[in-house]
This record gives structure tokens, sequence and C-alpha cells, in this order.
């Protein structure tokens, strides 16, 4: 205990003795330089917030900085959790959450607060001792944590800590979405994905306030989720790949870890079986769900349009349900999505006869059909979802399903097909649709692309990427970056601040972001991307 004493007391005298020292001593080696950087614009965020008022102050994150998280509003802790982690690696902060401490004016730090806003509203405050997201709901709360983020200057995306002044520009901006349902597409049925790899394209679109990931789960060649009373769709279906590349599949428990890991992100899952064409990968795994009763090859090429399911066989539907049945047990999200398209294999009143006896399938387990605009002939329950995949103009039938209560999620082919080439020279992709380069993605609106079809009905965009060509993480950012921010801020924004000028110069911005993050961004020479 005496040496305990004495070496506080020498502490405390050491520390008496420095603090009358004459200014001349050696001082104390300097902390490293932290470089300071100018702020970014309150404004410079992808998508467009609806309103923005900068301020002169600024906020520096510190060390010292902690999150408040408001326990009335159900998953704010989450919410602040997720923003401590995207947060810590650049800076090295820990970053505690905490319930706010009684009285605001009494702490400086980041508060998700409990606001009177709906929906995925939000507003978000910065002052020099405080920053303020305010919102209705934790889905408020994480697309203003999205924009927090890329007020910090773009190193902050960095893995690795950074020796930077973490300043965040004053101001307040309040935001709403344009539409609700705002989607990434990825096809993991031409090649397979990992978890990780899905994991990784889930970070990267929720990012720009992207909601909803629709997984195309089965094709001709491959079928990629574990249906336990069919196990041979996915142990055999799910053996291969186009060009022979290696296959892969989820196991339901795999497929709930995607779908809890996008839940956390603010992004629900919509899983797509294809049906009753792209379907050689099940009918190559079942002889008796063949007309013939003959199983065809695995299928490794990129065809489509050459499979479909036996209309007339009653195991087709028993098949169906099972399918159903399972991923709607498994699907948190509202949609099932049974694809629809391309059954050039299925006479038409076969098609109609089949879609009449699955679409109540859907609703049987709970869930919204959703399908390619295709399927929408088959006029299914209203509140029912089409997605346009055509080159817009007038659309009578897809027009005829909007005006009787149908949803339309517009993608485009010629729009928002990622898989389309950039231009001639890109190594990647198709190019049946044309080419498509940034500004090719961003001028259009989803609103009044298709003739006929009321802005009412219209929910929101999706981002399909096809993977015919596309088989690494690589591939996929490449394809993605810049092109799917673009289709993110037409979902998002409001028509008021859209504007390709706008667009182009606050893209540039997300190029040493995607650096930091080692997003492997397509350069497009149509935008000023900084040093
Ligand atoms: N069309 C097919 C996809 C895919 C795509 C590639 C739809 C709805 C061409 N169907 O797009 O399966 O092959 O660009």
């Amino acid at each position: 205990m005496a040496i305990l004493v004495r070496s506080a007391l020498s502490a405390v005298v050491a520390l008496a003795v420095t603090a009358l020292m004459p200014a001349t001593a050696a001082p104390a080696a300097p902390p490293p330089a932290r470089t300071v950087l100018a702020p970014v614009a309150l404004g410079d965020v992808v998508p467009a917030p609806v309103s923005v008022t900068p301020s002169a102050a600024t906020f520096t994150l510190t060390s010292s900085t902690v999150i408040f998280a408001d326990p009335s509003l159900a998953g704010s802790a989450q919410a602040g959790g997720y923003l401590a982690g995207a947060l810590r690696p650049a800076t090295g902060f820990s970053l505690p959450v905490f319930p706010p401490p009684y009285g605001l004016a009494t702490a400086a730090g980041i508060f998700l607060l409990h606001g009177s806003q709906t929906g995925e509203a939000y507003q978000l405050d910065v002052a020099a001792q405080t920053v303020v997201i305010t919102a209705g709901t934790s889905a408020g709360l994480f697309a203003g944590i999205q924009t927090l983020r890329q007020l910090l200057p773009a190193a902050i995306d960095s893995p690795t800590r950074q020796a930077l002044t973490w300043t965040i520009p004053g101001g307040r901006i309040t935001d709403a979405p344009r539409f609700a349902y705002r989607g990434a597409m990825l096809d993991v049925a031409r090649h397979f994905f990992t978890v990780a790899q899905v994991e990784r394209y889930i970070d990267q679109i929720a990012r720009y306030k992207v909601n909803y990931l629709h997984l195309h789960l089965a094709d001709d060649q491959g079928w990629r989720i574990e249906i336990t009373s069919w196990p041979r769709l996915a142990t055999y279906g799910g053996s291969t790949a186009v060009g022979g590349d290696s296959g892969g599949y989820y196991t339901q428990a795999q497929y709930g870890e995607i779908v809890r890991y996008a839940q956390a992100r603010s992004v629900t899952v919509v899983p797509e079986i294809d049906l009753p064409g792209h379907t050689n990968a099940a009918l190559a795994s079942y002889p008796e769900l063949n007309c013939d009763g003959v199983a065809p090859p695995l299928y490794t090429g990129i065809g489509v349009g050459f499979s479909s399911l036996c209309v007339s066989k009653p195991i087709t539907y028993q098949f169906v349900e099972d399918v159903i049945r399972e991923l709607a047990a498994i699907t948190p999200g509202p949609y099932l999505h049974i694809g629809g398209d391309e059954a050039h294999s299925t006479p038409e009143s076969d098609y109609l006869q089949f879609l009449h006896a699955v679409l109540p399938l859907v609703g049987k387990y709970g869930k919204t059909a959703d399908g390619w605009h295709d399927y929408l002939k088959a006029a299914p329950a209203a509140g029912a979802v089409g997605e346009y995949w055509g080159f817009g103009g007038p659309d009578a039938s897809v027009a005829a399903a909007a005006q009787a209560g149908s949803r339309i999620v517009m993608a485009p082919a010629n729009r928002a097909y990622l898989d389309m080439k950039y231009d001639a020279n890109c190594p990647l992709g198709l190019s049946w649709a044309g080419y498509t380069e940034v500004r090719d993605a961003y001028e259009w609106d989803p609103a009044t692309y298709v003739g006929g079809v009321p802005a009412s009905a219209v929910s929101g965009v999706e981002a399909p990427l096809w993977s015919e060509t596309i088989r690494t993480s690589a591939d996929i950012e490449y394809m993605a970056f810049p092109r799917l921010p673009a289709i993110a801020e037409l979902g998002w924004s409001a028509p008021s601040v859209l504007g390709w000028p706008s667009f182009q110069r606050r893209l540039a911005l997300q190029g040493p972001r995607w650096r930091a993050q080692g997003v492997n961004f397509y350069p497009s020479p149509q935008v000023p991307w900084p040093a």
C-alpha cells in the first residue's frame, strides 16, 4: 500500500513540477499531425436530398464522441451500432452508443432521435457540438446515417485508420424518398455468388438508400436455394453455372443469413423463382417434372426461352406449391417474385392457365406476387407488382394492369440493366438492349417512362444485374458503379433536385470513396473524377 501511495504522490509532484516548469523545456513529442481537409459541402450527397440549408458551423468527430440512441424509437440502438461500426475502422474511435442523457443541451455527440416523421423521412441537423438525426422509423434513421457518412471526408470509408480531422459541414437537411421501392437485382443463377459476395453488394447498395435486394435464385443454368421437399433442385440443379463455371447454392440457413444481414441495413430481400420458363435446372433435376418424363441435361449456355414446366401435369403444381411454401416461410419481406418472362416454349393459353393456377398460391402463403411485366396479362390480384423491363413508350398490357391496380417497378432494359455494356469496348456484359452509359442510366423519368401507366401506379425503380458474363465481386462493381447510384437517385430524389450537371458533380465525389472502399468502379469518361 505504501508503495502505491508513494508512486501516486510522485506522479502528482511530477505533474505539478511540469506545470510550473518554464516554457523553455523541450516540449513532449507532438501527436501525429492530422491532415485537415476542406469540409464536404452539405449538399454533396447521392441521392440528392429534398432540401439542404448549410450553416457556418462545423462538427468534428473525435475520440470522445458518443452516439446517443433514443430508446423510444425501435431499432435506434441497432442503427447507432451500425453507424459506429461504419466510422470506427478509419477513425479508430470507440464511438460508444448510449441512451441520450437527460437534457439534450448538456451533451455533445451524435443523437439518433424519435421524431414526427413518417416512413423513411428524416432530418439531419449538424451544429458545432451536436449532430442530430430525427426520424419516425429506424429506416428513416438509416437513411439519415447514409447521408451523414457522405458528409465526412472520403477517407472515412477506408478500412484502416487515417490521421485526419473528421469534420462534418454544419446545417440542416430534410429528406424523404420519392418512391417507396428502390431495388437492385442480382442474378445468382447464371453465376453463383457466395453469401459474403452478396453481403458485400448489400453494403454497397445500402449506401445509396436502395431498400430492396431482388435475388434471381433459379434459372436454366442453376437452382440456388435449398428446397427441403425437392433436394435435388439445389444439389444437382445448382451444381453448374454458365460456361461450366463452379456452381453452388444457399442452404436455407445461409439464405436466412443474407436476409438478416440485409434487414440490418434496412434492405428487404425479394426472392425470385422464375416460372414457367427459365426452368431447365429444375427440369434437369427431376425427370417427372418433364412432360415426356425425360430430364434434359444441365445447361451452361446463355440462350433463353427454350424451357418450360409441364403445364398439363398435376405434379407441376405440387412442385410449385412446395417451392412457394418453403420460400415464403424463410422470407420476411412482402414479395415473392415468380418471374414469368420469356416463356417462349409455353403456349399462350398454357401460360395463362399455369399462372391462374399458381398466382393464388403466392397469396395462400401470405405474400404479394411480383413478376416481370409479362405476367401482368394473367391479371394478378390488385397490389401485385409488375417489373417493367421493356424499352419505354406505350404498352397497352402494362397500362391496363396498372389502371386495374397492379403496381409497376420500372427496370427498363435500355436504362436500368446493369449488365448492358457501357460502350463497345466494355469487356463485360451484353448489348441486346443497346449501350448504357451513366448519363443514359440517369436521364429518364420512372413516372412517365411507360405510356398509359399513371405516375400513381409506379412504386419505384430497380437495377437488375444479370450474370451471364459476371463472375466476381470486381465484375459486379465494374457494372454497378457508377450506374446504380444513378438509378438510386431516380428512385429517391425529388424531380426538383434532379439534373445531370448536379448529379455528374456529386457522382464524381463518390470516386474517392469507392477507391477508399476498394470498389472496382468503371471510371466513366462522362464524369469528372477528382484526382
Ligand atoms: N433477358 C432475360 C434475363 C437475362 C437478360 C440478360 C429478363 C427479364 C435478358 N429476362 O431480362 O434472364 O438473360 O440481359
